[in-house]
């Protein structure tokens, strides 16, 4: 056995050299693997006992794609596009064994070997896009001259990973094999390659593209769709753009405009935003408790309450595969709490997009009570009842009276003090906060709530649950709101200000989807109804500061019953149903008439404006829940907001954009806010340090 870095390891069998790439954690391909992939080509094209070549990986994947930490650093040699032509070029038949993971870089790799065999466990996909980049070692380029434009562009522009049956019936892979040993199965293959007398076979050279109408019409269609669905986007265009390159150029003058658009994207502040949100996402899962404590085994759920978030909570947990215990007061919102379950399956089944089987399997998995003594087996119990802090605490004691030792208690509240929820049972250290969001079993944000008498093993059990259940986990303290309705309060006031003062709430949602977001704050309130907020209000009136602002408005809408879509009218009129509404003259009278009656004398505001005040509002409270140590770091705030609230990702978040604003620019701003209301605007001692000593966000990420 030789070995070059040790991230690559060579082999011979017989006439046959093995090359596995050993780079764990996923076999990224870090200047290391690429050093070794090359001079274990050129040492086997050297070595005349080698007729053949097989790559693979080693532990649970063939490769994870380009090393995505070193993206921003200077580059090393050699870099991606060079290996994967050196490989394409060897004089001897490669072969590429792919098992688990084969995406973006790693797929390029074995789109540069000859040959491709797949595992059923394989998984294969471009998935650049989702990092603001597009496929820089070939992909634009070969697969489309592999599986044809059409096929390519879906690849390329939805980032989706493909399993290996349909891997092979798009023709990225040659043959499916059985078991678990890739190299094996490579092996195998490159043997009847050899003794066949068969040629290396280059996609470079393969011929998908000579339907040229075909690949120009896919092409256009992909640029059409693009343009409408991109939505601020950069790299998407730039992948149409690179494969009108592969249909137009020789394979040579493709490959250099690829590396051309490659640079500009890996250039651009959205590539730098994604692959924040992406390390961030991963990091907000390791909370400290998780590396201190086992989670404790959940093999049963318990969800107390039926209505929208119970029943969405239910189905998350159901589509994890756990069964579900639902506890409702009596047999006729047990019924309806069944019957909100099945509403989201039965929509499943009617798209055809899940089989009525299945939909009985999984309603097989669901059971239903009248009595709290039904959860005495479960495992954790989600409380997702009416948000009254007598009510929780009520349930809270049936709780504590019924489940076995041991059992995770959590509660599913979106403001209330967990401390006093906990401090109504005899068993604090098992009470814990799990609060989904709105629909729960769609939206992917989870916010882990650590009451100050929790065990470390209840937190390292909700974040195993939010992996079970595909959450994007992040962990918060006990405070109103938490992280993230507690930030929305004050960039949600800061809206409402910009209101009185002059903008209307549809030049607001216009600036804010201009900067990203898929809806503005006022399209928001009108989907999720305004009389929540309102109720919000109302319950805050008796503790909220009396000299602090209060706009009014949201109220006169709300005294007259416009709570948005399910009311047929709320900022927007919904005339007939419509989902998307339309301005409305007489909330502008309004409006303008609590502009009178506040004394307000309304100013323009450009919509650059308005987004400043926006964002310097919600930076400045997730910079003071950070500095509370509500939020453990700024990149938890982020996914909070990327995950829970439409932040655009391709910014990664509010603190992450923050820093590619500049701290400085930021405090200015607040302070210059300050000077017509310094009650609201007052700067947040973190970020007031932060600039004091020349330092970022991102320094406290680490
Ligand atoms: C590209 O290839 C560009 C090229 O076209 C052109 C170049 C010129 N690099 O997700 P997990 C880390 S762009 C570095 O929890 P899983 C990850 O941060 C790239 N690190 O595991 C985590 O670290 P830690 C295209 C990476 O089993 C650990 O590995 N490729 C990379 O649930 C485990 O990750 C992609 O976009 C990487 N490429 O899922 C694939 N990937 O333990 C991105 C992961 O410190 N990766 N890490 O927190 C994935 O989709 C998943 O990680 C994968 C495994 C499916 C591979």
């Amino acid at each position: 056995m030789t070995t070059s870095p040790a991230s690559v390891r060579t082999r011979r069998h017989d006439d046959i050299l093995l090359v596995t790439i050993d780079n764990p954690p996923v076999n990224a391909l870090g200047v290391d693997v690429r050093r070794g992939l090359a001079s274990a080509i050129e040492a086997a094209e050297a070595d005349p006992a080698v007729k053949a070549i097989v790559l693979a990986g080693a532990g649970r994947n063939f490769l994870g794609g380009a090393d995505i930490r070193e993206f921003g650093k200077p580059p090393q040699a050699p870099a991606l596009p060079d290996v994967c032509d050196r490989i394409e070029a060897c004089a001897k038949p490669v072969v590429a064994a792919i098992h688990g993971a084969a995406l973006g870089g790693g797929l390029e790799v074995a789109l540069g070997a000859h040959y491709r065999v797949a595992l059923g466990t394989a998984r294969l996909g471009l998935p650049e896009v989702l990092l603001g980049l597009l496929p820089g070692a070939g992909g634009t380029q070969r697969t489309p001259r592999l599986i044809g434009a059409a096929a390519a562009l879906d690849l390329m522009l939805g980032g989706r990973h493909v399993g290996a049956a349909e891997a092979a019936a798009l023709g990225l892979v040659d043959r499916l094999a059985e078991g678990e040993d890739a190299a094996a199965a490579g092996l195998a293959y490159a043997r009847e390659l050899v003794d066949a007398g068969a040629a290396p076979r280059r996609t470079r050279e393969a011929a998908a593209l000579s339907d040229r109408a075909a690949a120009q019409a896919a092409i256009d269609a992909a640029r059409a769709e693009t343009g409408k669905k991109a939505r601020g986007l950069f790299s998407p265009m730039k992948i149409v753009d690179a494969v009108q390159g592969a249909l137009d150029s020789s394979f040579d003058d493709g490959l250099a405009l690829e590396r051309k658009l490659f640079l500009e994207c890996l250039d651009s502040p959205q590539r730098a935003g994604l692959v924040h949100a992406f390390f961030s996402e991963r990091e907000a899962a390791k909370a400290p408790e998780t590396r201190s404590a086992r989670p404790r085994p959940i093999a049963g759920v318990g969800i107390v309450g039926g209505g929208t978030m119970g029943a969405g909570i239910a189905v998350a947990v159901l589509d994890a595969g756990l069964p579900v215990v639902m506890i409702e007061r009596d047999e006729e919102a047990l019924a309806r709490g069944r019957a909100n379950v099945e509403k989201v399956y039965a929509g499943l089944v009617a798209k055809g997009r899940m089989q009525p089987q299945a939909m009985d399997a999984v309603m097989a998995l669901w059971r239903g009570s009248t009595a709290y003594d039904a959860l005495s087996g479960v495992d954790l119990v989600i409380e997702a009842v009416f948000e009254d802090m007598a009510v929780k605490q009520d349930v809270f004691k049936e709780l504590d009276r019924v489940c076995k030792p041991g059992a995770v208690l959590a509660t599913n509240t979106s403001y209330l003090d967990i401390d006093r929820i906990a401090a109504a049972t005899g068993r604090p250290q098992d009470v814990i906060g799990l609060h989904f969001f709105s629909p729960a079993n769609i939206m992917k944000l989870l916010e882990i709530v650590v009451p100050a008498r929790v065990a470390a093993d209840v937190v390292a059990t909700a974040f195993e649950l939010a992996k079970k259940l595909g959450k994007t986990a992040v962990r918060a303290g006990v405070c109103d709101g938490f992280i993230g309705n507690r930030v929305l309060a004050v960039y949600g006031a800061a809206a409402q200000a910009m209101m009185e003062d002059g903008a209307s709430p549809y030049q607001i949602d216009k600036a804010v989807r201009g900067f990203g977001y898929p809806m503005g704050p006022f399209q928001v309130s009108d989907l999720a109804g305004g009389d929540i907020g309102w109720a919000t209000r109302k319950r805050r009136a008796a503790t909220r500061d009396p000299k602090a602002r209060y706009v009014q408005i949201p109220d006169r809408l709300c005294e007259r019953g416009w709570f948005g879509q399910k009311t047929g009218r709320g900022y927007y009129l919904y005339p007939d149903g419509a989902r998307v509404g339309t301005p409305d003259p007489e909330v502008e009278a309004i409006i303008d008439a609590e502009r009178l009656r506040a004394g307000v004398a309304p100013k323009h505001f450009t919509d650059d404006e308005i987004v400043r005040r926006y964002l310097a509002a919600m930076i400045n409270e997730g910079a003071n829940v950070v500095h509370q140590k509500i939020a453990l770091r700024p990149l938890d705030v982020d996914v909070t907001f990327v995950h829970g609230y439409g932040f655009p990702r391709y910014r990664g978040g509010p603190m992450h954009y923050a820093d590619t604003v500049g701290l400085p620019k930021i405090l200015d701003d607040i302070r210059e806010f300050a000077k017509e209301d310094p009650l609201f605007w007052q700067p947040s001692p973190l970020l007031v340090d932060l600039v004091a000593r020349g330092a970022n966000f991102a320094s406290l990420n680490t």
